[in-house]
């Protein structure tokens, strides 16, 4: 069974967000071709592997096949290119967009007239515009007439039980009626959910933004609460659980050690670079940038008072960090505050020993209870289900003497009980 008229589908980038894509586009019945810079991954997907590791694709690989590509010039068979490549920030921050611009100079090079081109990757408003179109424009294409563009921001989120690529709704945005039509088409046969057209390109760019910097400050505002509330004594987390009775306009976020991942620290300096270009200063979204880093030095700090309570000091303290993941159950590094915490601790000269079960090539250790025997205090940077599930008195056999819970995700008031000096974020 082929797709919607018979379209091959060719997905330019097979990481968590393409790989997905690529997948369900095949099991609704498109004939699917995958392009990847990564022989490793390619060799991966040919041997039916789950590369990605999420659960729910497990039922429908094995039921469909995804044609490699291997010689970019087989995209030129294929009438919907779909790029889903990352979009980082470089170390000050700044916007790279080198990977959206190759992705689309392979694909204007090896265009097929007429096709369709989307964009997944998260950008900021412009960048369809000021850097796509041209490239499709200068190989010789007419947008709109032999090309169409149109921008969906993909919304994967990693380790999901519940909302996948199958079922978020999504958000279309082109440069003229018949690219939008033809994207939204497309998403409509794949995606059992709402699929909402936007007025133009440039809206469907900001969405993406807009959604993620709208998480980056309500993170930022529980930060800073958590480090007046601890002025003042007072549990953050139960004032915020209090605050989330209100049935209306309120919605929980949480304070941690730090705001890691490919999306909310990194999208926010999307928008905020673009305004700088129209000299328009996004002041509130650089400070709720500037609180959501400064929590892992806090974190530090944190560490540092609890040990003086027992007469320690960083130098010549044995600290355990346990986990290295930006995110709770995943082996995911990107811009994690816990590789933030580690680097502060080596400055100020601890002896560590880390821990995290996802990813073992950070850890210096082979197990939870390795780290625990040979650590005196305890920086908890993850909240993998297997550090949020050890018993409170395991840490007081194990003598433990200071926890500083960087993702309030141990029971405060059984660690204390342990005569364990305990600090969370906020609590
Ligand atoms: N974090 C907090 N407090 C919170 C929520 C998160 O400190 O209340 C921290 C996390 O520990 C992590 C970072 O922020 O270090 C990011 O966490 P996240 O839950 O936002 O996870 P991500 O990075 O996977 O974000 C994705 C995003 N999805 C897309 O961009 C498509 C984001 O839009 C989602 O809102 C988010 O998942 C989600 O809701 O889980």
């Amino acid at each position: 069974m082929k797709g919607k008229n018979n379209q091959k589908v060719c997905v330019i980038g097979l990481g968590y967000v393409g790989f997905p894509l690529a997948v369900l586009c095949a099991a609704k019945g498109y004939e699917v071709f995958g392009y990847d810079k990564d022989e490793e991954k390619l060799k991966r997907i040919e041997k039916g592997e789950n590369i990605v590791g999420e659960e729910y694709l497990n039922e429908m690989i094995p039921k469909v096949k995804i044609n490699v590509i291997r010689d970019e010039s087989e995209i030129r068979n294929c009438d919907i290119n779909i790029i889903a490549v990352p979009t980082p920030v470089d170390k000050k921050y700044f916007p790279d967009l080198r990977f959206v611009a190759s992705a689309s100079e392979t694909v204007a090079k090896n265009l097929k007239p007429g096709a369709l081109v989307i964009v997944e990757s998260t950008i900021n408003p412009g960048v369809c515009d000021e850097v796509v179109k041209p490239i499709f424009e200068k190989a010789g294409y007419s947008v709109g007439k032999n090309v169409f563009i149109a921008h969906c921001p993909e919304r994967i989120n990693p380790g999901d039980p519940q909302w996948n690529v199958t079922n978020i709704p999504r958000v279309v945005g082109s440069f003229e009626e018949k690219g939008l039509a033809r994207a939204l088409e497309f998403y409509r046969s794949i995606i059992f959910a709402e699929i909402m057209p936007m007025k133009s390109i440039f809206e469907a760019e900001a969405t993406k933004i807009m959604e993620n910097s709208f998480r980056d400050i309500n993170i930022a505002f529980v930060n800073e609460l958590a480090k007046s509330f601890n002025l003042m004594g007072i549990d953050v987390t139960n004032v915020i659980r209090g605050a989330a009775t209100k049935p209306f306009a309120f919605m929980a976020h949480w304070p941690s050690c730090g705001v890691g991942g490919h999306c909310i620290p990194v999208d926010p300096y999307y928008l905020i670079e673009k305004a700088k270009e129209l000299n328009f200063d996004h002041k509130f979204l650089r400070v709720a940038r500037e609180i959501n880093n400064s929590m892992p030095l806090y974190t530090v700090e944190l560490l540092q008072d609890a040990l003086n309570l027992v007469g320690k000091a960083y130098k010549g303290s044995v600290i355990g960090v346990l986990g290295v993941s930006y995110k709770a159950n995943v082996g995911d590094l990107r811009e994690s505050p816990a590789l933030k915490i580690i680097e502060l601790l080596e400055e100020r000269k601890a002896l560590l020993h880390i821990f995290d079960p996802y990813v073992p090539g950070k850890s210096t250790l082979k197990s939870v209870d390795e780290l625990l025997e040979k650590s005196e205090a305890l920086i908890i940077a993850t909240n993998h289900k297997e550090f949020s599930d050890i018993p409170p008195e395991k840490f007081k056999e194990r003598g433990i003497k200071v926890i500083i819970d960087g993702k309030n995700c141990l029971d405060k008031e059984k660690i204390l009980e342990q005569g364990i000096i305990y600090r969370g974020i906020g609590r």
